[in-house]
């Protein structure tokens, strides 16, 4: 007799993501999560955290945390998430996500961190220097997203093996609690033009806001000039752009600022081949700035109105987190009483 297989999870469908206090977003951030954040309001309850706690893993000056904090949320806004709607607050809010990340510690094995290419890319060749709440980041990760049942996760392609751990860790609290169905399988959203945005100056790395140099990104926040500059001395080489899809094999550098202006366009990379193949850089650079000028302008604008104002911003994230809290603490105190502790 074999053993039927578990129930699906049942529960509701909801969305979850979140993103670091840890410097200014980027066009990474924004074509990679920011932009499905605003797309899937209407289609499912979406919660978006400003995870705090995961900034601390890169050792923030504690002076810069809460309002590094409130421009994030503000970046949020001004993209258009609709607080009205959406749940927007902070992590650290939420006491539960810390809670359900000590408990999903002892769920998650050694070697399953020990796979995180993240990691070991954040941490180099120094990984006996790194903090233990650097590597464990992705099992609070897990926590952050389990501790509201959410079934889907938009975030860009460098998540995917985080988003694949957070499943196991699940499966195996199903498993080990005897819970069936109990957490979902959280479902990664990571397709689309912008999923993985490269670094302006090495088309291998990704854009990253961790980066020592400003020019290898375009802040939501640079204005036009900034932009141009940046595009203008972004690497390229002495060849045309291709008339095809086919002709940026071996041209990461290029392709990655085709998809960039595909993606902010919301046209395919064929049709913006069609355009601009066979012209040079020349032609290309400036058309592109101009574009995410233009497009980013009205961001950048709304996020200075909302961060002049931060007693605003608090009064989201206040009423925000009692919203989170509401959900979450009813299945913390169901997780406490599946592991037995005392007084649950
Ligand atoms: N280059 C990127 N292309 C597409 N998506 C990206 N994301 C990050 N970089 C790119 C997505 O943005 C969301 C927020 O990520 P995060 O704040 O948790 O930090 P991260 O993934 O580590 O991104 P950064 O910008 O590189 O931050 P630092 O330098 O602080 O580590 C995630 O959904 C991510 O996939």
């Amino acid at each position: 007799m074999t053993d039927a297989p578990p129930p699906p999870y049942a529960g509701p469908q909801r969305v979850f993501s979140g993103m670091q206090p840890t410097n200014g977003l980027h066009l990474g951030n924004y074509l990679g999560a920011l932009q499905k954040f605003v797309a899937l309001q209407g289609k499912y309850e979406c919660i978006y955290c400003v995870v705090d706690l995961h900034a601390i893993t890169a050792g923030p000056d504690p002076k810069e945390l809460a309002a590094k904090t409130r421009e994030v949320a503000a970046a949020y806004i001004a993209a258009g998430v609709d607080p009205a709607h959406s749940i927007i607050f902070v992590q650290s809010a939420v006491r539960e996500h810390s809670e359900l990340a000590w408990v999903f510690n002892c769920i998650a094995r050694m070697g399953w961190l020990e796979r995180m290419t993240q990691f070991k890319d954040k941490a180099g060749k120094h990984a006996e220097r790194m903090s233990v709440g650097l590597f464990d980041y992705p099992v609070l990760q897990a926590a952050d997203i389990l501790l509201y049942k959410a079934t889907h996760v938009p975030v860009g392609e460098d998540q995917k093996q985080h988003l694949e751990l957070s499943r196991d860790i699940a499966q195996k609290f199903n498993n080990d609690y005897e819970a069936p169905g109990f957490f979902p399988l959280p479902e990664p959203l990571i397709q689309g033009p912008g999923a993985r945005i490269m670094n302006l100056r090495e088309g291998t790395k990704k854009m990253s806001k961790s980066d020592p140099s400003d020019m290898t990104r375009i802040n939501l926040t640079d204005d036009a000039d900034t932009i141009m500059n940046k595009v203008k001395k972004a690497t390229t080489d002495p060849l045309p752009l291709p008339e095809t899809k086919e002709g940026l094999a071996g041209r990461a550098e290029v392709e990655n600022l085709v998809g960039i202006y595909a993606a902010m366009s919301e046209r395919s990379v064929d049709d913006v081949l069609l355009e601009f193949g066979g012209k040079g850089f020349g032609v290309f650079k400036p058309a592109l700035a101009e574009l995410l000028a233009a497009k980013l302008a009205p961001i950048a604008t709304e996020m200075r109105r909302l961060n002049a104002d931060p007693a605003a911003l608090d009064a989201i994230l206040s009423s925000g987190a009692d919203r989170a809290r509401a959900i979450a603490a009813p299945i913390m105190a169901e997780v406490r009483e599946r592991v037995g502790f005392w007084g649950a």
